[in-house]
């Protein structure tokens, strides 16, 4: 096998760079870490060499982290607690060398390859947006396993390692050397130089590394540094995890039960305990789902978006949008973070103002949280211009509709518009209902027209649906996905049909909530059993958030596709021609203060509703159960249909786009998880007591007969 590590002298210091052979980005493999111990030995035993600098031969990586695909090879906890108690003692033997080691860190250092960082005496990271740090193990159901819950407290402070371990948040290179957790940073071109001249002053005893954590504050100090302010911390810790996980992951509290075994009884218990709750979080059935979520989103990057040959996608040098409100806006605010000039079209001056005033708060944001500099907030905010009569959307190469969800103004923006685009624009409608193939009656160019379903608030939401017909021509799809993906969003293709995926797949389950309040559920009882079961807020609080009037125009697009199986609720119904909207109008099924700020429910709101003030305690498995199998049977049926093209599709779709509970994996992880044979028959008993609209779908079915899974039992699971 090829050497990943290569060994180049410069008077006296032996620069390691590692660059695996033949992978894009640089983990730790087994082969990785018999190198790295044979390196370490021949260093030590090698009185020539007065200091070690560690760096990457990859552009963009340093060390990404353990080689996550041989997790997927371990059986049994034991295993996996070996596998953490070798990498332990292999950093421990780094860290114990008698000279001095520096990374020298440009690009992702991540997971193992912090712990690797964190094992050095010295380490310098380049000043390059590239340039991230974070151990994001509790992101895959894991905790760090090789040292790292014992050393980062150690090196910044417990506060900071706990938001770090507990968020898998990126810390960029400014901030890191902010928190201490590097001890330079220099412009990546004198990177390499700045850390041979570290390591030999460091060999030589001029220069000390880190000794303590820096600029906690007093109140910092104060609470970590006695045993009864660390308590209050990791008291406080766990309480925020419980509110966020809702006992769900089991990850964040083995990382805070390794963090606090270091402090209250010493570093080999520290490294026992993490060794331990690696091992046992490793084979967690939440690990397997969140690892596999990695490896979808991760293939998904890959994907062009159409099924073979894939044209190359257009370059879309300018964006127009049409429609300057909270969607617009959204979109242009993402767009200009990566530098493509924007004309934000709105039907007068005022409107546009104001999307452009929602851009600029947005970047606004971003410069409070230190992502970007006032100069790079007035270079993106230039980006965006506006316009009332489509003025430069001749330049555009892509141009997204964002109007209101209303056919006939679909047909007149698209009919205006069309004659002043270049023949190749690809032109996208920004609906979350409407059939794109419907849209695209009134094209002269239907080739070109496809949906890009974003999601609100554009700039936090992963998820980018797109939406092709079977006219729309491959290089339009290429393009709305190589764009959506530069916008840094999770793509998934999908095909024409009303609602899509998502807002269909939403909707069945909204169905079913508004008819658990027509048999008399209580409004809060619905919503926690689903919270329970992992959503991140319940359907009814969504119905709120997303607004009750669209949640009735989508009900209504749904219905009259789907018939009675997706007939919207009659308290839902109700409640529409009430006029309450939600949140936005401060009135819905909860209520809300001035701000917008939820209260509890509003009890007047059940006086519309056909059971009255009078409630009903209703099984909360019950209520889940109809619920998630409404939604997965509905993207099962997806699938069927060909609107999904794969289950991957489905599963990324609703964990990014619908708060499917990650830790599930998605509806068709979930149908695995249960057995198809087990959902059939769920789904059969609620068909008979409801009949038509738990009908198993025809996928589901052939899946029990033929006991067969949507993906394999073992191994990769997307081989
Ligand atoms: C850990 O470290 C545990 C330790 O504490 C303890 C151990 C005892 N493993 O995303 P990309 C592959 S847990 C395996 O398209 P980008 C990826 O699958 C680990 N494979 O590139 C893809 O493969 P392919 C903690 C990995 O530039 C290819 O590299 N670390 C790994 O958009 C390109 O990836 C993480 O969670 C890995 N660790 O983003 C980091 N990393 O070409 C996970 C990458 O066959 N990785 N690959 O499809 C990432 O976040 C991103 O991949 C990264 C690059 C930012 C590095």
């Amino acid at each position: 096998m090829t050497a990943a590590l290569t060994l180049e002298h410069v008077d006296g210091i032996a620069v390691v760079t590692i660059d695996l052979p033949g992978e894009p980005v640089n983990k730790v493999t087994a082969a990785l870490r018999a190198e790295f111990a044979a390196t370490f030995d021949r260093l030590s035993a090698d009185s020539a060499v007065r200091g070690v600098v560690l760096a990457s031969g990859k552009p963009d990586t340093w060390l990404a982290g353990a080689d996550i695909d041989e997790f997927l090879t371990l059986q049994t906890a034991g295993e996996a607690e070996a596998l953490s108690r070798s990498g332990q003692a292999l950093l421990a033997r780094l860290e114990s060398l008698d000279i001095p080691v520096v990374a020298a860190i440009h690009g992702a250092c991540l997971g193992g390859g912090l712990e690797t960082a964190l094992a050095c005496r010295y380490r310098i990271a380049s000043d390059h947006p590239k340039t991230v740090l974070a151990l994001p193990e509790v992101q895959l159901g894991l905790i760090p396993g090789a040292g790292g819950t014992q050393r980062l407290p150690r090196l910044i402070g417990l506060q900071r390692a706990l938001d770090m371990i507990l968020s898998s948040r990126n810390v960029r290179a400014r901030k890191a050397y902010q928190m201490g957790l590097v001890d330079e940073l220099v412009h990546p071109a004198i990177l390499a130089d700045v850390a041979i001249d570290r390591a030999r002053k460091l060999a030589d005893k001029t220069l000390v590394g880190r000794r303590s954590p820096k600029d906690r504050g007093a109140a910092g100090v104060l609470l970590e540094d006695n045993p009864l302010g660390r308590a209050l911390v990791f008291r406080k810790a766990r309480e925020g995890v419980e509110e966020k996980t809702h006992g769900h992951y089991p990850a964040p509290f083995a990382a805070l039960q390794a963090i606090q075994a270091g402090y209250e009884k010493g570093h080999d218990a520290g490294y026992q305990a993490e060794a331990r709750a690696f091992g046992e979080m490793a084979v967690s059935e939440e690990s397997k789902q969140l690892v596999f979520l990695f490896f979808a989103t991760t293939a998904l990057k890959k994907d062009p978006g159409v099924d073979e040959p894939a044209p190359e996608p257009h370059e879309v040098d300018t964006l127009g949008i049409i429609g300057a409100g909270f969607m617009g806006a959204g979109i242009a605010s993402v767009a200009v973070q990566q530098g493509t000039p924007v004309r934000l079209k709105d039907t007068d001056t005022t409107r546009v103002s104001r999307g452009i005033a929602a851009v600029s708060e947005v970047l606004r944001g971003r410069v409070k949280k230190k992502q970007i500099t006032r100069l790079q907030y007035d270079d993106q905010l230039s980006l965006a211009g506006g316009t009332v009569d489509y003025a430069g959307f001749g330049r555009a190469t892509l141009v997204i509709e964002a109007v209101f969800e209303d056919l006939s103004l679909k047909h007149r923006v698209l009919r205006e518009v069309e004659p002043l685009l270049a023949p190749a624009a690809v032109y996208a409608s920004n609906t979350s209902t409407i059939p794109i193939t419907r849209i695209a009656e009134v094209a002269s160019r239907p080739g070109r027209v496809l949906g890009m379903h974003f999601f609100s608030p554009v700039h936090k939401m992963p998820l980018l649906e797109v939406i092709v017909t079977p006219r729309t021509n491959s290089d339009a799809t290429v393009t709305a996905v190589a764009y959506g993906k530069r916008l840094g969003k999770t793509v998934i293709v999908v095909n024409d049909a009303p609602g899509f995926y998502t807002t269909r797949t939403l909707s069945a389950y909204m169905n079913e909530a508004g008819r658990l309040l027509d048999e008399g559920a209580a409004i809060e009882s619905v919503d926690a059993a689903l919270t329970t079961f992992g959503f991140p807020v319940g359907p009814i609080t969504l119905l709120d958030e997303v607004g009750i009037d669209v949640g009735g125009k989508v009900g209504q697009v749904l219905y009259e596709a789907f018939g009675e199986r997706m007939a919207s609720s009659e308290s839902l119904r109700r409640v529409v021609e009430s006029g309450r909207t939600g949140r936005k109008g401060k009135k819905g099924f909860y209520q809300y203060d001035d701000a917008g700020t939820k209260n509890g429910v509003d009890f007047s709101v059940y006086e519309l509703l056909p059971n009255g003030a009078a409630r009903v305690e209703l099984d909360p498995v019950e209520i889940q159960q109809r619920c998630v199998l409404a939604m997965v049977n509905e993207a099962l049926r997806c699938l069927e249909e060909g609107v999904l093209r794969s289950p991957r599709d489905g599963d990324v779709g609703a964990v990014f786009g619908i708060g499917f509970p990650p830790f599930r994996g998605g509806p068709f992880r979930y149908v695995d998880s249960l057995g198809a044979g087990r959902v059939v028959d769920e789904l059969q008993a609620l068909n008979d007591r409801f009949p038509g609209r738990f009908e198993p779908a025809g996928v589901l079915v052939a899946k029990a007969r033929a006991r067969e899974r949507f993906y394999p039992a073992h191994g990769h699971p997307l081989p």
